[in-house]
């Protein structure tokens, strides 16, 4: 069974865990199961010098067992509720020396947290991308440290970096998310550089091969639509579509998609979110919806929707919530 899955950062990451977790089981039962995620790079950011990467490195850092939400150990995991306190990117046992002493010089911008181990991380990246290896031979290269266990692609190796247009300015989309935390009224997001990027080598050999595309409970507007909007990648979702509603009860389960909603005009529901993502017969991409039990009885045109258990509590749950999408498309698990 070949998986392909779309995301962006904190709840991708928890749900590729969960996604591995099924491919594990399923091969445990016979039935080999390959898992590729294709990573969203409009988060990206230059800083100090350094290439950032938040949605890849979150990705990489939680499969491999090195993020500040746990280890994702066989039984515990990433998603232990006690780390719930947890920020979710960057690296567990973190220090910030040279976050200090960046501020101490007055060195800008000091609203972005750079951990020493990292900034490792951003070195060795920065290095690379300066010798001209492409993104994707970047990741590559970092999994062949962290051992994710599943296949990490970044959308694209192009530069696309999301931008966010208010009143009076168009700002960097990490400014806007962490120095204003969001509350910059955004009139628009805008992909800088989208229209000439091209799908990172292996995607859309992924896609073609894939038994079921899924879209992970990330943000819809500004960490999947960035992924969606790499020109061919769209039109190259041959396989069964099942996205995940990152919105239960009206609101988002992490970080501010609501705001982002908003600024696209989409009600935050998981009918608003499925009706944005649209149906194949209607020229968007969903075959099937998933919604929390709480949002049961949703309708979303022209797509199939099933209600089940959403919120990724620890893995047995995630994985839960990958078999139901997985049967969503009409595959056996
Ligand atoms: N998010 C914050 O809210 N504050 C930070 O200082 C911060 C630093 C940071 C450094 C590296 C990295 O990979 C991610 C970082 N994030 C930070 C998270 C990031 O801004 C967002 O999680 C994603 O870009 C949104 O998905």
């Amino acid at each position: 069974m070949r998986i392909v899955v779309l995301a962006g950062g904190i709840g991708g990451a928890r749900f590729l865990v969960g996604v591995r977790e099924v491919a594990r089981q399923l091969a445990g039962r016979g039935t080999p199961a390959e898992v590729t995620a294709v990573v969203n790079v409009g988060d990206d950011v230059t800083l100090h010098g350094l290439r950032i990467c938040p949605d890849l490195d979150t990705v990489v850092y939680t499969l491999g067992g090195a993020a500040a939400n746990g280890k994702p150990g066989p039984r515990s995991s990433a998603l232990r509720p006690a780390q719930a306190a947890d920020r979710g990117w960057g690296r567990r046992d973190e220090s910030w020396v040279v976050k200090e002493e960046l501020a101490a010089y007055g060195a800008e911008p000091t609203w972005f947290g750079l951990g020493d181990r990292d900034i490792a991380t951003h070195l060795v990246r920065t290095r690379m991308l300066d010798a001209g290896y492409p993104l994707s031979a970047v990741i590559e290269a970092l999994c062949a440290r962290w051992q994710p266990g599943v296949r990490v692609l970044p959308a694209t190796d192009d530069r696309v970096e999301t931008h966010v247009v208010t009143e009076t300015e168009a700002l960097h989309f990490q400014e806007w998310w962490v120095r204003h935390r969001g509350a910059l009224p955004a009139k628009r997001f805008v992909f800088v550089g989208a229209e000439a990027a091209k799908p990172a080598p292996g995607v859309l050999d992924a896609l073609a091969a894939a038994d079921v595309v899924l879209l992970a409970p990330s943000n819809p507007v500004v960490s999947i639509a960035p992924i969606l909007a790499v020109p061919g990648l769209k039109d190259a979702l041959a396989a069964p579509v099942v996205g995940l509603s990152p919105i239960i009860g009206g609101a988002p389960v992490r970080g501010m998609a609501d705001r982002c909603l908003a600024t696209v005009g989409v009600e935050c529901t998981a009918a608003g979110v499925g009706g944005l993502y649209g149906a194949r017969s209607a020229g968007g991409i969903l075959d099937a919806w998933l919604v929390d039990t709480a949002d049961a009885g949703t309708e979303v045109d022209g797509v199939r929707v099933v209600d089940c258990p959403l919120w990724m509590s620890d893995v047995d749950a995630t994985a839960a919530m990958v078999r139901a999408a997985l049967t969503a498309a009409g595959l056996d698990v």
